[in-house]
Formats: C-alpha cells, structure tokens, sequence
C-alpha cells in the first residue's frame, strides 16, 4: 500500500513535488469538501434539500486525484465524488441544485471536462473505457488526455466493471480507473464484496496494473494517480496504459441520507478510521513545515465558511425549474412516447394548474 504520511502526518514516503500554494489549495479543497458535506446533511435535515451522499472521510482520495488531472484530462464520476468535480471547476450551487432536485445542477461547463453524475452503480466505467478509446482512435493512437473513472467498492461486482476494465486492457486505452473502497456498500462490508485479497488485484486479470494506496492520504493518492495519468497519456515500451487504483478508505457518515449505519456497523470501527482523518494528517505535515499555522488555519475556515454559505443562498434564491423541462434530456431526440407524455402533462397543467402536482 503506497503512503506519504503517516497518521500523525509524519513523512513516511516521497513526498510530491508540489509548491506551498498548492499544498495549501489542497488543504482549503478539503476543509471546504468537509464543510460543503456538513451543510449539506443539515440542509437535507432541515427538508431544504434531497436525499444527498455524505463524503466525509473520502476528501484526501478526491482531491488528491482530482489535483493530479491536467486541464485535458477528463473526470468520470459516480454520485459521491462532488469534492474532487469542484477542483475540475464546477460550482458548489450547481452541486446544491442537482442534489435539491434541480436537474440543471448536472449542466456542466464545457471547459471542465467532467462526465454527469451516474447512479447506476458501475454504468459509467464502459462509457468512460468508450471515450477513452474514441480519443485514441481520434488522435491516431496517440492520446494527449486521460479518462479518470470513479467507483466504489461494490461497483466491482458489476459486470458493467469487468466488460469495462476487459476492453481496456485489450484496446490499450488512455483509462485510470479509481476504485473508492470505502469500505461499504450501503451495509454490504468490503469482505462481503469478494474473496479477493485486494481490489488492485483485480487488475492483474485484465492484463495492467492494479496499485493499492492509502485513500486518506491525499499526498500519496496524488502522486499514485499522478504516475497513472502519465502512463494513460504516454506509457513506456511495453507498459499497458491503464491502471487501476484501489484507494482505501473509509466514509464517516451514511450511505446517503436516507440510511442509518449505526444499524449495520460499530462506532468503535468509526473511531478507528477517524484516527486516519485526512485533513488532521495534511495540516500536521503543513504545521510542521511552518506552511500553516493558527491564524492561517483560521483564515481559511472563515473563508471556506462564506463560500459554503454564498452557494446555499445562491441555489435557494434559484427559481425552481419549469417542471416541462422533465422530458428534455432524457435522450437527445424525443422518443414519440415521451412527446405524447409530454403534450398530456402540458394540458393537465393547463386545466388544473401548477399547485395541483405539488406535493405538501
Ligand atoms: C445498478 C444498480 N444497482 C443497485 C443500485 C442501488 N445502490 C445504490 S448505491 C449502492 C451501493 C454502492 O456501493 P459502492 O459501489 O461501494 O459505492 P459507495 O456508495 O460506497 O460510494 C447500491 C447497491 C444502483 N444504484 N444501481
């Protein structure tokens, strides 16, 4: 397993080469994530938001990969990977809106190069193998960008993985494919999932590399994911360009807000993985280079508190969507069935008006 710091933020392994603004922008990324997801639970309990995933404790494996992506690189999430899509440059609002049932909060910005949300758990690893191979095939074998895949744990046993990680090896494409074990899926444990010693390992049977590194070390998952870019763009003779990268870890909250883990899991288990906090461990090693001391800490506290804060203000003040707009992107071209759905629900709203399909 590939480390930087240990626990107590201590140097354990080589450090990367990044200067103090960016170890610093790392540390805010992940104070913000933190704060975001915080919010967010309230904002949830307090009936202003939706069902929303919790990423508390995933923050060092989302924003250390996501720092290591170059502009051209592209970002295939699931649902949980809000922290690392922010670092690409989507907006916290926008993130709010989807999760506030706002389905323009999925509108991505064309300069970021982030896939939409997947809830289908596993679906976007044969898409993210397809665009990763159609790049290839477009730049004449030689690709200058590589397609970062997010998952979880239990999305290794779809078959959706293993038809995407097969294709991968055999058509070589520029792919990194990021497994986020955090240890659950929903209540089923990670041993639950498979025999296998290691989900890295399951890379070996695909014909790449499979790495194992700590998730909650976000200097290690930096440089792991850094070496697995390079190798997508521009591997060496006779190295495979994928990888995958087991990132281990755990998430401190639920599922998502409609599931309770204390009927599934211990605290003690909880409170051994917070000795691992990735955002402790980065602000000791950044305490001990004197890049941080309390009155920065402070500052970006503050800092982080009034974006969060900006954003939520910003998504509520939002008008809700015209709720027409829930044929449109369904497929690119509407099917006839959808139109004549459509057409139905534009005449009832007609006749009995908007407040008759809301709900109290
Ligand atoms: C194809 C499919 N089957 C089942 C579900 C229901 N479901 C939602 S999340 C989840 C568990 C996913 O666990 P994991 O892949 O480890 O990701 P995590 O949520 O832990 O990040 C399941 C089974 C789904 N969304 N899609």
């Amino acid at each position: 397993m590939v480390r930087v710091l240990d626990e107590d933020g201590a140097v354990v392994g080589d450090v990367p080469d990044l200067d103090e603004d960016e170890l610093v922008a790392m540390y805010r990324q992940m104070k913000l994530a933190r704060h975001f997801d915080e919010r967010a639970v309230s904002l949830n309990r307090q009936g202003r938001m939706g069902t929303y995933p919790p990423l508390s404790g995933q923050e060092g494996a989302q924003i250390g990969s996501a720092m290591a992506m170059a502009a051209d690189d592209w970002m295939i999430p699931s649902y949980r990977e809000h922290a690392a899509a922010v670092v690409r440059g989507l907006g916290l609002r926008d993130t709010l809106r989807y999760w506030m049932g706002d389905e323009r909060g999925n509108e991505i910005p064309d300069d970021t190069n982030v896939f939409t949300v997947a809830v289908p758990i596993a679906s976007q690893i044969p898409h993210a193998t397809g665009m990763a191979w159609a790049h290839k095939l477009q730049s004449g074998g030689d690709p200058d960008s590589a397609f970062l895949c997010y998952f979880g744990d239990g999305a290794t046993s779809e078959g959706d993985f293993h038809e995407g990680l097969n294709f991968a090896g055999v058509f070589d494409t520029p792919n990194v494919f990021f497994c986020n074990n955090n240890q659950w899926a929903i209540s089923v444990p990670r041993e639950r999932q498979t025999a296998s010693e290691t989900l890295a390992q399951k890379a070996e049977a695909y014909g790449f590399e499979g790495v194992q590194v700590d998730g909650m070390d976000p200097l290690a998952v930096y440089s792991v994911t850094q070496d697995a870019l390079a190798k997508a763009r521009d591997p060496d003779e006779g190295q495979l360009r994928p990888t995958m990268i087991e990132a281990v870890q755990y998430r401190f909250g639920a599922h998502t807000t409609a599931d309770d883990p204390s009927v599934y899991r211990e605290e003690e288990e909880e409170r051994r993985w917070r000795e691992k906090d990735p955002i402790p461990r980065l602000e000791s090693f950044l305490r001990g280079r004197d890049v941080l001391d309390d009155d920065r800490v402070e500052a970006i506290e503050a800092s982080v508190e009034d974006e969060v804060a900006a954003a939520i203000d910003d998504a509520e003040a939002t008008a809700d969507p015209d709720p027409q707009s829930m044929f449109e992107h369904v497929y690119a071209e509407q099917t006839p069935e959808l139109r004549q759905q459509a057409a139905r629900f534009a005449e009832l709203r007609e006749r009995h008006g908007d407040d008759a399909f809301r709900e109290e």
